[in-house]
């Protein structure tokens, strides 16, 4: 795994730290900002697959609502392995550093308090450029802008109270990772489906 010699390379510059790779001339960034995290998000930094893990929230619009399973169900249909999931409470902290983009917005608070509001569900999902597709899948911030068809176009009516979160890209996957699951409650299982999921030029 090329990235584990990146690993030992970045692990003298502390704190912040970037690994970037190329594949099919893509380019890819994952950002490290915790030491302790370091070992864990390296994990998942395999540079010779196009498998990625996204982290979802099913928050409590979607607990109070009673509509976890159905929107469990669109992931797993979808051909999406589920690879952690557990219900927690949001700390005061973690939430901060998971909304510090919207820190200074006059809603914060509000967003802090809903999210706090019941405990929520966190999932970890993987597949081939699985950060994106769930994004799709989700649809656009605003329930009442989202496409019909998405699970915020189709359960929302809210900005606020839009059911999901979903990472917005991998370098914000692999931080959420770290932030929401330890190491072992990732798991890596096989797949059975995978050759009737995607081609064998796709994995
Ligand atoms: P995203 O969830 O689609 O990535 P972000 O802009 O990252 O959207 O905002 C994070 C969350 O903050 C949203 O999902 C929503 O719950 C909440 N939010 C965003 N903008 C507003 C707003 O204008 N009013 C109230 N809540 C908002
Ligand atoms: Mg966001």
């Amino acid at each position: 795994m090329r990235c584990l010699s990146l690993f030992e390379t970045a692990s003298l510059l502390k704190k912040r730290m970037f690994f970037i790779w190329k594949r099919n001339n893509k380019k890819f960034t994952l950002k490290l900002i915790r030491e302790k995290n370091l070992h864990f998000t390296a994990h998942f930094c395999n540079s010779m697959s196009p498998m990625q893990v996204t982290v979802v929230i099913l928050k409590p619009s979607a607990i109070q609502r009673g509509i976890l399973g159905e929107v469990i169900a669109r992931f797993e249909r979808k051909g999406i392995q589920v690879v952690g999931m557990k219900m927690l409470s949001l700390t005061d902290e973690m939430v901060s550093e998971h909304y510090a983009h919207l820190a200074d917005k006059p809603f914060f608070g509000r967003i802090k308090k809903s999210m706090q509001a019941s405990p929520v569900v966190a999932m970890a999902l993987k597949g081939v450029d699985v950060v994106n597709v769930v994004r799709q899948l989700a649809g656009v911030t605003n329930g009442r802008d989202a496409q019909p068809g998405t699970i915020r176009g189709d359960y929302g009516m809210s900005v606020q109270e839009n059911i999901v979160h979903a990472s917005d890209s991998p370098e914000a996957a692999g931080i959420e990772l770290a932030r929401f699951f330890s190491e072992s409650e990732i798991f890596t299982y096989p797949q059975f489906l995978l050759p009737f999921t995607y081609a064998n030029d796709e994995l």
